[in-house]
């Protein structure tokens, strides 16, 4: 292998030959395609990627024309986001969506207890939000699929046993989401191709607080090698684990708007959940894309205006805002 390769390839050929699966295979391609030194040096070996690469697509899609039953690693996303769970075994994962949830997941004292993704749905006040529980990652070894399972939440939260080797923990986490590019890097943000962000949100979710002295959580601050925020949680303690709901709310950057006709009182059961930054067309396209067009006007009562302040279409909506649409 020529010399002149760097960190970044090294470790994506690293993550191509422990892929358990095609799909993990072709992101890692991908990530070697995208980080190979582009030099005469390296002709030979990006044509043999390319190769590699196309050959794997094309086998895949073969695979899924044949396939039967879904992908257990494919977790729809349902609900206002999307939280997925990262860990060792015992972090206490199983234990976070068993205590938010009423999925039906085996939280135990053995390693190991759950094989694929289990999502389940957590009320936060009038909305919901779905939080999977995962197998556990160690630092030889990473469940078949798991990649597919993180690429397409909204938020990582990696779960930390303050009461165990925190050191240890996030070494094996973050070196996981780093080399996987998961991991946010504001200096060297790497999209895909239809311009999606790689790497997602994350977030540390520090457990078992009860059992662990105070200096643990600033010894877990000290080990983050990344800025990242830690909501430390006891999984009977329900002030707790509000605040960690409150926490993955505000780190999922959502707005929840209230609908209300004219003259109507607003539905104040089920908001609109909508991406922090969005203004009144957008709610009003989210509710009818063709009534949208006829949009005329609009009413605000909310942070930041007078009570039924009449605002524009591109008025920014804040959380908690109940908006009546008049239309043509
Ligand atoms: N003391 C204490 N134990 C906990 C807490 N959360 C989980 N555990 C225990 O830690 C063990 C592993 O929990 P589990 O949720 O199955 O971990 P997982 O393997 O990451 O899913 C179980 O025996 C739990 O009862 C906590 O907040 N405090
Ligand atoms: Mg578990």
């Amino acid at each position: 292998m020529p010399a002149n390769l760097t960190p970044d390839y090294l470790k994506a050929d690293k993550w191509f030959r422990e892929a358990a699966t095609d799909e993990e295979r072709i992101l890692a391609l991908e990530e070697m395609m995208r980080v190979i030194p582009r030099h005469k040096g390296t002709d030979h070996m990006r044509a043999e990627l390319r190769k590699k690469y196309s050959a794997l697509k094309e086998s895949a899609e073969k695979k899924k024309k044949v396939s039967h039953g879904p992908d257990p690693f494919h977790i729809l996303r349902s609900g206002a986001g999307q939280v997925v769970l990262l860990g060792l075994p015992n972090s206490g994962k199983s234990s976070i969506v068993s205590a938010v949830t009423h999925a039906k997941v085996h939280v135990a004292d053995f390693p190991f207890a759950t094989s694929i993704p289990m999502p389940g749905m957590a009320q936060f006040e009038d909305i919901k939000i779905e939080i999977v529980d995962m197998p556990p990652i160690t630092a030889e070894y990473a469940p078949t699929g798991i990649v597919n399972t993180l690429r397409n939440c909204d938020l990582i939260g990696v779960v930390i046993d303050l009461s165990s080797d925190i050191g240890q923990q996030t070494k094996v986490c973050l070196d996981f989401l780093e080399s996987r590019r998961l991991l946010p890097d504001p200096d060297n943000p790497v999209i895909d191709e239809s311009g999606k962000s790689l790497a997602r949100k994350c977030f540390v979710i520090a457990t078992k607080k009860d059992a662990a002295s105070a200096e643990q959580l600033d010894n877990l601050k000290q080990k983050l090698t990344k800025p990242m925020e830690i909501t430390a949680i006891f999984v009977n303690d329900k002030t707790s684990l509000y605040k960690m709901m409150a926490d993955i709310f505000r780190l999922l950057d959502i707005v929840r708007i209230y609908a209300k006709k004219p003259g109507q009182h607003p539905d104040m059961k089920d908001p609109f959940v909508l991406p922090k930054g969005s203004n009144v067309m957008d709610l009003a396209q989210s509710i009818h894309k063709e009534l949208a067009e006829k949009l005329k006007t609009a009413r605000c009562w909310g942070s930041g205006v007078h009570d039924g302040q009449n605002v524009h279409k591109t008025h920014i909506l804040n959380d908690k805002d109940i908006i009546e649409l008049h239309f043509a």
